[in-house]
């Protein structure tokens, strides 16, 4: 008997890359074993910034299909689609009006991506993501939170607004605690080692896709930067780029980047670059030729995430019924 929880998600916004698979998903397939998993795919925070239809749908989609790839087992792990849980958006409204503006425009990733989305606009539903992830989060009393380094501080509010709203109306929500990879939970950009790699970033070389091709991985890979010098250490201040690479070379191989560095002593970054990049075809075709055969049954994936929403609807809408009769609301079933 699983007796904690856990809930993660990840954005239906464009290409899955390696950083979302080390930081995110790959945690996921391990840690379903050990806990009762929720695992959402957020396509109202993909809505965030101006997604074209079309896309939205087939990330969804794809992403769904990901999931189920890399290992996430539907008779192990609730699979669901977030705007098929009405309770997210009704509780992260009421989480609205008790979160301090102050504390949303310190957050950084409202920061990073205001600036990245200004020409196209800016727009409340971006400042307002950090109370709807707090609604994902606390809906499903997790108790742990498995993400990305860059999430910490989203976690770090979700957590304050359930003591917050806990001190003010009693015992309702469990406060959650993140849970990071220490050297896979901030996977750099290929082409900049300066920013986190990213689904959005303008220039397809920052990141390899989990669907890239052998070919394409490849050459990714051969044209990441590298640092000065041609010693493979793991350095993150004197050489940010070789250690992010030698960062996704242990994750993958589940060791320190240590043990890369004792591998390659005395060998060159074209040996290391060769070996990465036959590591990550060997560690991705898996998951591609599961992709391929899911993507010829969608109706399958349909019905999973059918099933996987009315499993989370039960535990969702059981928790917000609680949070509302709380604040004061009155319940349907006093006045019918
Ligand atoms: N570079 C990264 N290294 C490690 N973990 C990462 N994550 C994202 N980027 C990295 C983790 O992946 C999960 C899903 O992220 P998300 O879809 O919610 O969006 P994000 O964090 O904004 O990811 P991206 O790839 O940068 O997407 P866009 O460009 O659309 O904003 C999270 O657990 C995240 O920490």
């Amino acid at each position: 008997m699983k007796n904690q929880r856990i809930l993660s998600g990840i954005q239906p916004s464009g290409n899955l890359h390696i950083g979302n698979y080390l930081g995110a998903i790959k945690q996921f397939v391990e840690l379903q074993n050990e806990y009762e998993a929720f695992y959402c795919i957020v396509d109202e925070h993909a809505i965030t910034v101006p997604q074209d239809p079309k896309e939205l749908h087939k990330n969804t989609l794809d992403l769904a299909m990901i999931y189920l790839a890399a290992g996430i087992d539907p008779k192990k792990s609730v699979i669901f689609v977030q705007s098929h849980v009405p309770a997210h958006t009704e509780l992260g409204w009421i989480l609205n009006t008790m979160t301090p503006l102050g504390e949303l425009e310190r957050m950084t990733q409202f920061k990073d991506k205001s600036e990245r989305h200004a020409r196209e606009g800016v727009y409340a539903g971006l400042f307002n993501y950090p109370t709807l992830m707090a609604a994902d989060i606390l809906l499903y009393h997790a108790q742990k939170v498995p993400v990305g380094e860059d999430q910490l501080q989203h976690i770090e509010l979700t957590r304050s607004l359930a003591e917050r709203f806990n001190n003010r109306f009693g015992n309702t929500f469990t406060i959650p605690e993140p849970l990071i990879r220490e050297y896979s939970g901030r996977i750099m950009g290929l082409d900049d080692p300066s920013k986190k790699m990213s689904k959005s970033a303008g220039n397809s070389a920052n990141y390899i896709a989990l669907l890239d091709s052998p070919d394409e991985i490849r050459r990714k890979i051969k044209i990441a930067v590298t640092d000065s010098g041609k010693e493979v250490t793991f350095d993150e201040q004197e050489k940010p780029a070789v250690s992010n690479l030698m960062r996704i070379m242990s994750a993958f191989r589940d060791c320190a980047p240590k043990e890369v560095e004792m591998r390659y002593e005395g060998k060159g970054y074209a040996e290391f670059k060769d070996d990465l990049a036959e590591l990550l075809v060997e560690k991705l075709t898996p998951l591609q030729e599961k992709y391929r055969i899911l993507s010829e049954n969608q109706d399958e994936v349909l019905l999973i995430l059918a099933k996987g929403a009315m499993h989370a609807r039960a535990v969702a809408d059981k928790t917000l019924a609680k949070a509302k009769e709380k604040i004061g609301f009155v319940p349907i079933n006093a006045i019918t």
